[in-house]
């Protein structure tokens, strides 16, 4: 990592001048008497002595839920029934052929007209931010009943990204990039825009893996000091989570999606990209992630505060 990248000062500095998209964390902070600046750098540590029920959901919102619960289609409520235990669910053909045929000449014409750019090699970050096509379809009406009732609460859409080509990705939580006090409050999804295979790095989970600990920054030594950002890389994160499942032998699925098929997965759900057997195939997906909107959002490796641009609905 970078000087700049590993100084708590930048990113303060830059949160400082975006308090309205802060303004969620600001107002549960005081909430739940955390004294904290909404500028300020924010990971776990700050909510351990904290009691995760002081944001539990009131009677009203559970109530709310359970009706949205009752209302949704039986061949949904069949697709969802196992994930407490699982930790992820599959919509087979949730969006039609045609959907992800739009999205995938959507991504083309972003691309072409520079709206959006490749970033970490072979990811499109934020494509909402510039497509309604893109945020509508992540912020379908019957998904996002879907995701509120697996969260038990009303959550937004806060990010996606985009994949042309496996990612290839190690197998990790996204509780280390999107964390939320109380743990457990994001959620995910994976569209699949075509066919996967065993040859194109489809993606893999590991079912029931959500219930491990949460690893965060301490559990890897990254612990940072007043101005700096832990020292471990990326990569250490990673390797500890290769020895989590040393001990915790776990069955590794591969999902072979169908174009339109989303799977939704938990906050703390093991998960990644297939190493690419075929290097001219093309392995067309987008993901988002939702926070619940009564949640502190926050990055732990990067200590972060979440800034929420998307209110959702
Ligand atoms: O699409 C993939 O292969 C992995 C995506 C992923 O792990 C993520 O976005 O958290």
């Amino acid at each position: 990592m970078s000087l700049l990248r590993n100084s708590k000062l930048v990113y303060r500095i830059y949160n400082f001048f975006h308090r309205e998209k802060l303004k969620q964390n600001e107002d549960l902070y005081k909430k739940i008497g955390l004294k904290k600046h909404y500028a300020a750098p924010v990971s776990s540590a700050d909510f351990e002595h904290l009691d995760p029920s002081l944001l539990a959901p009131s009677q009203e919102v559970k109530t709310a839920i359970q009706t949205k619960k009752n209302n949704l289609p039986k061949e949904i409520q069949d697709q969802i029934k196992d994930w407490n235990q699982n930790g992820f669910a599959i919509l087979r053909s949730f969006y039609s052929d045609e959907k992800a045929e739009s999205i995938n000449e959507e991504v083309d014409h972003l691309l072409d007209t520079g709206k959006v750019k490749w970033r970490y090699g072979n990811k499109i970050m934020f494509a909402i931010h510039k497509s309604k096509m893109l945020t509508d379809l992540g912020s379908n009406r019957q998904l996002l009943d879907v995701l509120d009732v697996l969260v038990g609460q009303p959550v937004s859409l806060f990010q996606s990204i985009n994949f042309k080509t496996g990612s290839q990705q190690r197998t990790h939580s996204d509780a280390i990039h999107m964390t939320t006090f109380p743990f457990g409050n994001m959620i995910a999804i994976w569209v699949a825009l075509e066919d996967m295979t065993l040859e194109n790095g489809a993606l893999h989970y590991y079912p029931g893996s959500h219930k491990l600990p949460y690893v965060m920054n301490k559990d890897f030594d990254n612990i940072s000091s007043k101005l700096w950002l832990g020292p471990k890389d990326y990569s250490d994160y990673e390797n500890k989570i290769q020895e989590v499942l040393a001990q915790n032998p776990m069955e590794k699925k591969v999902f072979t999606a169908k174009k339109g098929d989303v799977l939704i997965w938990h906050a703390n759900l093991l998960h990644g990209g297939e190493k690419v057997l075929d290097p001219k195939s093309t392995r067309k997906s987008v993901v988002y992630h939702y926070f619940a909107d009564h949640s502190v959002a926050y990055h732990e490796i990067t200590e972060r505060p979440g800034l929420r641009i998307i209110q959702g609905r």
